[in-house]
């Protein structure tokens, strides 16, 4: 396991505040509200993944309904707005869909196995998932110009992982999965971490650890 040791957690949030260039894509989303400046809040440390922007949308699970939660805003640049939702559709099923164009392709991330238990157990408010959430982010990882998107999954404690997909040049199939990122353990704060350079960091622990994982070239792979 590659781990990299710092002061402190917070020196990490508090650096990557500091230097980050927030997370921006195109314009046009309501949602979207990203700034070079944004301030350490409480928010900062009540997310599952925490990119510094106010581009993301979080429920706890048990307080979904067939609406929903929607990030929308132009993810790939190319002027029109694109959404993905997680809702609760038939048969009380959690559905995660991205659409572009007129659209939606079902995003279905395997979420060390969260979504299908989910899924499977049927029930929204059985005491399994009581404190889970469910995020929906948008960065741009790579630098390219389009957001990724980051759906999470997760009780902010012990279990967290999150699923990481490109915005297709294409209306069908538009969002395509890159790589899932299992959360660690990161004491009351966020499990993710999207640092100046855009990689994802997952801290643990008390001591400042963390691992790096960085999404380039079309795939996640941990940095070295
Ligand atoms: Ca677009
Ligand atoms: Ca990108």
């Amino acid at each position: 396991m590659t781990t990299k040791s710092i002061f402190c957690l917070a020196c990490v949030a508090v650096a990557a505040i500091g230097l980050l260039a927030a997370c921006s894509g195109g314009e046009g989303g309501s949602t979207k509200n990203a700034s070079a400046d944004y301030p350490v809040t409480k928010k900062d440390y009540d997310n599952i993944v925490n990119t510094h922007t106010d581009f993301y949308v979080i429920s706890a699970l048990k307080d979904l309904d067939s609406k929903g939660i929607t990030l929308k805003g132009d993810l790939d640049g190319d002027g029109k707005e694109e959404r993905v939702t997680a809702r609760i559709g038939n048969q009380a099923m959690l559905e995660i869909m991205g659409y572009k164009g007129e659209y939606g392709t079902p995003m279905q991330p395997v979420l060390g196995g969260l979504l299908e238990e989910y899924n499977s157990e049927n029930d929204s408010t059985t005491a399994d998932f009581a404190d889970y959430y469910v995020q929906l982010s948008a960065c741009d990882l790579d630098g390219d110009g389009r957001d990724e998107v980051i759906v999470a999954m997760g009780d902010k404690s012990l279990t967290n992982y999150c699923a990481i997909y490109t915005v297709r040049d294409a209306d069908t199939d538009s969002f395509k999965l890159v790589g899932e990122i299992d959360g660690m353990t990161p004491l009351s704060r966020n499990p993710f971490i999207i640092d100046e350079n855009k990689h994802v960091l997952t801290p643990y622990g008390s001591q400042g650890l963390y691992e790096e994982y960085i999404y380039d070239k079309g795939t996640v792979f941990k940095a070295q």
